[in-house]
């Protein structure tokens, strides 16, 4: 019967489901979730690239960051659960050169990003945030993340100026010794749609700029850290390969 009401047995699993719910989520928030985060900036520097831990966290807001406009107050709030902004705040408490964080509390909708470190926002400068390689529509605590999610912080150059696609580099962990072995190269785009990228650089190795399907192939001695960079696009992800 559909009458708008609910019966009292649908009621008691309603309120037993609303009970786990509740017990569920100081649980769930507490729970820690391993995720890559990644710090660049538009001159093509790689502040921070590494996967760690991270759950629930605190952060400090700032009346300086008014990078976003509003009225920032100088403060402390708890990010709830595994989110792109609880990544980085983990991450800049093992890494100094993320230090400090300058975050804006101004607006209702969530926390503002206006500073890492060195590398503040100043003039049309803005720090762009992209989860598993496309623009979320959610700031950094709004953005949940799950197990092995990449997160990215780019400092980009302006908000008059599309934000570049995003390298990514697909290359294996382990090599054999001088043995040529073929890298992939692609540029993901806004939306998280990828694509093949000719002329880029496999930085770390010797190798020639990739191909129309985005291949090239480097020759390793020992072990080697790669990264792909191609001009106008942000460098990629590194890949650390071992040589057997
Ligand atoms: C313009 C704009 C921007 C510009 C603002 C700078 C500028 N000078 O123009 C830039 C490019 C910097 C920007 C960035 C981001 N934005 Co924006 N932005 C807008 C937009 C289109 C208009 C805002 C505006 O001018 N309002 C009019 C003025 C008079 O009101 P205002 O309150 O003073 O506006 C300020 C705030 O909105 C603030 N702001 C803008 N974006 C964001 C995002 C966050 C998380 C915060 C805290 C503040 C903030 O900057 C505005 C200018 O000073 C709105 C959509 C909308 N129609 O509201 C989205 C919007 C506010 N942005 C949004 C998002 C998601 C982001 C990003 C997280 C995107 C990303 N993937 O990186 C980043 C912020 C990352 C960070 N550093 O923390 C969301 C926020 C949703 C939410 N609930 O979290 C909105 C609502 C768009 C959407 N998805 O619907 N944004």
């Amino acid at each position: 019967m559909n009458n708008g009401l609910v019966s009292p047995a649908r009621a008691v699993g309603l309120g037993l489901s609303l009970s786990l719910l509740l017990l569920a989520g100081p649980a769930a928030a507490a729970q820690k979730v391993p995720a890559t985060v990644r710090v660049v900036t538009w001159q093509g520097k790689v502040l921070y690239d590494k996967k760690l831990k991270t759950g629930t966290t605190t952060v400090k807001t700032s009346g300086k960051a008014d990078c976003l406009g509003g009225s920032p107050s100088n403060g402390r709030q708890t990010v709830p659960g595994a989110t792109a902004l609880g990544i980085l705040q983990r991450a800049s408490q093992k890494a100094e050169q993320l230090r400090p964080l300058l975050l804006s509390d101004a607006f209702d909708f969530g926390l503002g990003l206006c500073g890492i470190g060195d590398s503040a926002a100043t003039g049309e400068q803005w720090w762009a945030l992209k989860h598993n390689h496309a623009s979320p529509s959610t700031g950094g605590e709004g953005t949940s993340l799950r197990k092995n999610d990449v997160v990215l912080w780019y400092l980009s150059e302006s908000y008059n100026l599309p934000t570049p696609e995003e390298l990514y580099l697909k290359a294996p962990v382990k090599v054999k010794k001088k043995s040529p072995t073929r890298v992939r190269v692609f540029a993901y785009d806004d939306a998280g749609k990828r694509r093949p990228v000719a002329g880029a650089k496999v930085k770390g190795a010797d190798s020639a700029p990739t191909n129309a399907n985005g291949y090239t192939r480097v020759e390793l001695k020992k072990k080697t850290r790669l990264i792909a960079r191609a001009s106008g696009l942000i460098p990629s992800n590194r890949v650390t390969v071992k040589v057997k």
